[in-house]
């Protein structure tokens, strides 16, 4: 029996476990009320596991997988293996706290154009900022690099950087820039800290953004009040963006993402602060928009995505939820825009960094403490 074998049926075995228990109504102190429930038994397939603090995929059309690291590095992958092969030309990053080479995702036309875009916290005078680059590659070289936006002001803090990007169907570009301590400044548009932002795929502002108008304010802004939003979801068949935000302690939160609106932090959340004190007691206020639900205690939600495959029966519109903190997949089920309920998949594997479908149909998963590759077949 091989390693890859064993630890195969270690994993399975933990999923197995997991659902036991939380069947006879224990483990399920993780999520708000009774919402959870681990039932899924699955295969797992352990393709590679010496990732080290990977960050975001992507699946080029000739069927190589592109994985970043933390680090700075962009790992080639193919055919589920890693082939030895990193790209060259990643610029240079921040690699310390929460900073670093953070995600990266295809255009939608790639076929066409051939734009790879990456977000990552770029060195910079006074610390380093969430910033979105995109590049070509000739064979695993990096060329044609264009910098198309960096989070203004300049912080020293190397926390709360977002950063995801998702692109809707009239290739428009959202983005996630996390907070980095400014609290309150979050609700003011004349910075770039707690946003989501939208802009043209060459970077330049849309016209019809909420706040091109707004004396002062950020352009790009698309919507505000965000803590550290590390998934980030386009819906295709409904034409929606979903968010999904670290709160403190307590208080992650899923949240409809919608033009010009306020999400509250930090005046209005569902948490506390770590050291126990109270942040606010404040969990709605006019002119902010509710979560559409809100995990207490965190799990600590990251990347995310939405099922389109036929693969998984039942599964088709689920968003799957990879959580650090807890360590599983939430697997979120909706009914239009609202919450149901939701399944832990995978209970304590691993710490979940990002989860995607692949061209392939099947759903993938990237993880830290192990660093692994992981197929979840149905
Ligand atoms: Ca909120």
């Amino acid at each position: 029996m091989n390693r890859f074998m064993l630890l195969y049926l270690m994993l399975l075995l933990i999923t197995i476990t997991s659902c036991q228990s939380s069947a006879s109504g224990k483990g399920d102190e993780t999520t708000a009320g009774d919402s959870a429930r681990a039932t899924s038994a699955l295969k797992v397939d352990t393709l590679y596991k010496d990732l080290q603090n990977p960050w975001g995929m992507a699946w080029l059309p000739d069927g190589r997988l592109l994985i970043t690291e933390k680090a700075g590095e962009i790992l080639v992958f193919r055919d589920g293996k890693f082939t030895g092969e990193k790209l060259s030309g990643v610029p240079a990053v921040m690699s310390e706290g929460q900073g670093g080479l953070l995600d990266i995702r295809l255009h939608p036309n790639y076929n066409e154009n051939k734009w790879i875009y990456i977000s990552f916290s770029k060195p910079v005078k006074g610390g380093a900022t969430t910033t979105i680059m995109r590049f070509k590659l000739d064979g695993n070289n990096i060329v044609d690099k264009q910098e198309l936006y960096e989070a203004k002001p300049y912080l020293d803090a190397d926390y709360h950087f977002g950063s995801r990007i998702v692109f809707d169907k009239d290739n428009y570009m959202f983005f996630s820039s996390g907070e980095r301590g400014t609290m309150k400044k979050v609700w003011e548009l004349n910075n770039d800290h707690g946003k989501i932002h939208r802009l043209k795929d060459d970077g330049s502002v849309p016209d019809d953004n909420p706040f091109v108008k707004t004396k002062g304010a950020r352009p790009s802004i698309w919507s505000y009040g965000h803590r550290n939003p590390q998934g980030l979801i386009y819906d295709q068949a409904n034409n929606r963006v979903w968010g999904i935000e670290h709160g403190p302690r307590g208080g992650d939160e899923l949240n409809l993402i919608e033009k010009g609106k306020n999400y509250g932090w930090p005046l209005t959340c569902y948490g506390i602060n770590y050291d126990g004190s109270v942040l606010t007691d404040k969990k709605e206020m006019p002119g902010v928009t509710n979560p559409t639900h809100y995990w207490v205690p965190s799990i600590a939600p990251c990347g995310s995505m939405i099922v389109t495959s036929d693969k998984y029966p039942g599964w088709k519109g689920n968003l799957l939820v990879g959580a650090l903190a807890l360590r599983h997949i939430a697997r979120v089920q909706l009914d239009g825009t609202n919450y149901v309920k939701e399944e832990k998949l995978l209970n304590d594997v691993a710490r979940f960094r990002d989860v995607a479908e692949g061209p392939d149909g099947f759903i993938y998963a990237v993880t830290e403490g192990p660093g692994l590759l992981l197929k979840i077949n149905p």
